[in-house]
């Protein structure tokens, strides 16, 4: 579709695409997205996808079997039902989709990609829910994530699941972390996942928190941007690879930050985070 003046500017190359393709492909390197692991869904403004497609070209509709009115008009990209994120680089067109929520919220509308019948993905109830929550929490909120991360899910197995002690377990692994991730990490109970429950769940914890654990699945992370989501995953793998690390090594943990520490830091780089953190 590549058209100049006045007409449409090519898709592949618009930064929303760009991005997609970079983000799940930096993913699939990291090992979080084997197979076909993983969905992204990003919220984008008309004004940065009207450059490339028309709105008024509905090219097929998708029925939603719970409506979420309050998302009604807008627009995402999406990744594909199915689709390996190692290769959505190669096949953008049937990986992505940018799709727009009908005006009484009970169809998404597929304005580009999703090729050869492709569905978006199988999380859609979990990312529209936490989208709505997010939203209301931060007008700025665009980006749900959701990833495979190695080293977390290794700890749901082995840290207990209370989302005070998890929580504080990450920030003493990495100095940074409190600053990261201040509001600390939601845990859901396992459940089973692409459910309209599981989403409904997601969603009230992203109340809260910007990332959501999924035990001995995954996580949902929250963002204004596919960076901020990235980092703020990257940052909680980061820290639970560090904890697998050091609670698989003979010698045991033989010191740690300590909770006036923790206060200090909050102190120093301004963040507040809730007082049930500290003991
Ligand atoms: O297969 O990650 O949770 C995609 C998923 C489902
Ligand atoms: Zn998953």
């Amino acid at each position: 579709m590549k058209e100049v003046n006045g007409n449409k500017q090519a898709i592949l190359d618009a930064p929303f695409v760009r991005e997609m393709i970079q983000n799940t492909y930096d993913m699939w390197r990291l090992g979080w997205d084997e197979l076909n692991g993983g969905n992204i869904s990003y919220l984008l403004n008309e004004e940065e996808v009207t450059p490339y497609l028309n709105k008024d070209q509905v090219i097929r509709t998708i029925q939603l079997d719970y409506p979420v009115t309050e998302l009604a008009g807008k627009y995402f990209i999406v990744t594909g039902s199915g689709k390996y994120f190692r290769f959505i680089k190669d096949d953008p067109e049937e990986s992505l989709g940018i799709l727009r929520i009908s005006s009484d919220g009970k169809v998404v509308e597929l304005l580009w990609g999703l090729e050869g019948n492709s569905q978006p993905t199988s999380e859609l109830p979990s990312h529209f829910m936490s989208h709505i929550s997010r939203l209301k929490q931060n007008p700025d909120h665009r980006v749900i994530m959701h990833t495979h991360t190695t080293n977390l899910i290794a700890m749901t197995f082995t840290h207990e699941l209370d989302e005070v002690n998890f929580t504080r377990t990450l920030w003493k692994m990495c100095t940074e972390c409190l600053v990261v991730f201040p509001e600390g990490v939601g845990i859901l109970p396992w459940m089973v996942p692409g459910t309209d429950i599981i989403g409904e769940e997601t969603a009230k914890k992203m109340k809260e928190f910007r990332l959501v654990i999924w035990p001995h699945h995954g996580i949902f992370g929250a963002g204004k941007s596919l960076a901020e989501a990235f980092g703020l995953i990257e940052t909680v793998e980061k820290a639970a690879q560090i904890y697998m690390l050091v609670s698989s090594h003979q010698g045991g943990i033989k010191q740690d930050i300590k909770d006036e520490q923790l206060r200090d830091l909050a102190k120093r780089f301004a963040v507040t985070p809730p007082e049930k953190y500290f003991l």
